[in-house]
């Protein structure tokens, strides 16, 4: 019988942790099964996602090693999805270590190493980073055009 791994996430603006961590999942199992977060559900989680559910949904299921991509739309849901597709592996990275330790009593619940330097929210910030410095320049262009104009007037 297939050992079958679950793991859920948002994974907004596709990363190599999200790589890394469906990768050492698929490995702990014969198949990948996974849950990524809706946008109304991330709402629930408080964030804000780039790219839409589809979009990621995509991404996923496109993954080497995925075989399986379902929406999550609540924290509830977990037991009726092991259920569902014979889980016998529950995976998630270790920022959640003991989060979901009442799964044991329906599959085994392994935490795997984050991967470090990389996440979401970091690249958003990095984003934010290169459009503030953009933005500065233009004004400076602006100022300069400006006073170009009030030279040539
Ligand atoms: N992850 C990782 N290394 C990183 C970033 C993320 O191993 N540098 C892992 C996370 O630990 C998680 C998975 O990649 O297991 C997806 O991360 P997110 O998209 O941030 O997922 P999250 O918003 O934590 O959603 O019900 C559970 C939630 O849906 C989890």
């Amino acid at each position: 019988m297939a050992r079958t791994v679950l793991t859920y996430g948002t994974f907004d603006l596709f990363h190599v942790g999200h790589l890394r961590l469906l990768q050492r999942a698929r490995a702990l199992g014969d198949r990948l099964v996974v849950a990524v977060s809706t946008d109304e559900f991330n709402a629930l989680k408080g964030k804000r996602c780039i790219i839409p559910y589809e979009q990621r949904a995509e991404i996923v299921e496109n993954i080497k090693g995925v075989d399986r991509v379902i929406p999550e739309h609540t924290w509830e849901q977990k037991v009726d999805d092991i259920r569902a597709h014979h889980v016998d592996v529950f995976v998630m990275g270790d920022d959640w270590r003991g989060k979901f330790d009442a799964l044991k009593a329906h599959c085994e619940v392994v935490y795997l190493d984050r991967t470090q330097d990389i996440s979401t929210t970091d690249l958003k910030q990095r984003l934010k980073q290169v459009i503030s410095v953009g933005s500065d320049q233009v004004k400076q262009m602006i100022e300069i055009l400006q006073q170009l104009k009030a030279d040539l007037d």
